[in-house]
Parts: C-alpha cells; structure tokens; sequence
C-alpha cells in the first residue's frame, strides 16, 4: 500500500513529539568480567527495568526542590542477580562524567536506579533515563559532596571493579 505523503508528515510529526527514548531501546548496559551467565555485559530497555522488582525512595536532592518518590531496581539487586561480586562499580552517565561508587554504600544506603519520579519516566532532560538515586532526606549524614558525586545522572552503563 502507498501512504499518503500527508499520512507520512503526520506520523514524523507524532514521531518527534515521542520522548528521545522508547521503552525498547537499550537505555543501560551493565558490563563485567563473568557478568551475565558469562555474556560480559547486558543490556537494558526501560521495559526491561520496569520488569524487575521495583524499589523506592523520597527524597529531595541539591537539584530538586520539593521531595519525590523515585521508583527504579535497587542496584544491590541487579549487581547480585548479574553475579557482579567487586567492591566498587564505575557508573558512567551519557556525558563524560562517571563515578567509582563503593558497593558497601550501593547495599547500606539501599541505592537505586531510578527510572521514574513521582511516577513519570525520567527524561534525558530530567536527569534520565536513569540516575542513581540515594536517600537523602532520611539519612542526612550522606547530604554531602562525596555522596552527591555518586548521584550520577543521566546513567548509561554500570561496570565492574
Ligand atoms: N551525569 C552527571 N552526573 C553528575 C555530575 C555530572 O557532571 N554529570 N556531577 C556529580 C557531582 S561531582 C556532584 S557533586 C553533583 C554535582 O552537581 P552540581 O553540578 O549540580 O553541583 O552531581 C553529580 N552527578
Ligand atoms: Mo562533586
């Protein structure tokens, strides 16, 4: 069948309303030596993510003003099911910006990769599509620089050592 040239318009208009990312392209890769049934590396669409138990945490950050309920895996979790076993992760964000997060702090403080805000999925904008996320509000005594360095946002892999 041949679509109408204004049918073709209509839909790349729609097309460029769409958020930069659909629930099925690959938003996160984590990457380790014998991580993933020995795969090295998987990836991760959102769908995916919202597939996992999800977990959550409110709180306001030095970049949001009110509080909010992030919702996202917890990284403990994925690290465990993907058999990552180092002591620190490199988290690495879309720009040129990673940090080196200990992987006691990632399980004591119960961090996560948020995907969502208050519900909606976080946008390239909005420090998506995924940031990691610590609870600030309830533990005050990580309200500081070093912490807020491994609030990485905008997160596109995860790896090892
Ligand atoms: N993607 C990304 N995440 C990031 C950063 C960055 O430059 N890019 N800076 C980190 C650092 S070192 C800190 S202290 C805070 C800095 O936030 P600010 O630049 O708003 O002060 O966010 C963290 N998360
Ligand atoms: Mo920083």
């Amino acid at each position: 069948m041949k679509m109408p040239r204004t049918l073709i318009a209509a839909s790349l208009l729609l097309g460029c309303a769409l958020p930069a990312f659909s629930a099925d392209k690959v938003i996160l890769t984590i990457k380790g030596a014998g991580c993933c049934q020995g795969k090295n590396e998987q990836s991760f669409t959102l769908k995916d993510l919202a597939a996992l138990p999800q977990s959550e945490i409110i709180t306001q950050t030095p970049w949001t003003k009110a509080k909010s309920r992030y919702q996202g895996v917890s990284l403990a979790m994925l690290l465990k099911k993907l058999q990552i076993t180092s002591s620190s992760v490199k988290i690495r964000a879309l720009n040129d910006y990673w940090a080196q997060v200990p992987v006691a702090e990632i399980d004591k403080y119960k961090a996560i990769l948020a995907t969502h805000a208050d519900g909606k999925a976080l946008t390239i904008r909005n420090k998506g599509p995924v940031w990691l996320m610590l609870p600030l509000s309830e533990h005050p005594e990580i309200n500081k620089e070093q912490y807020h360095s491994y609030m990485v946002w905008q997160v596109h892999s995860v790896e090892a050592g």
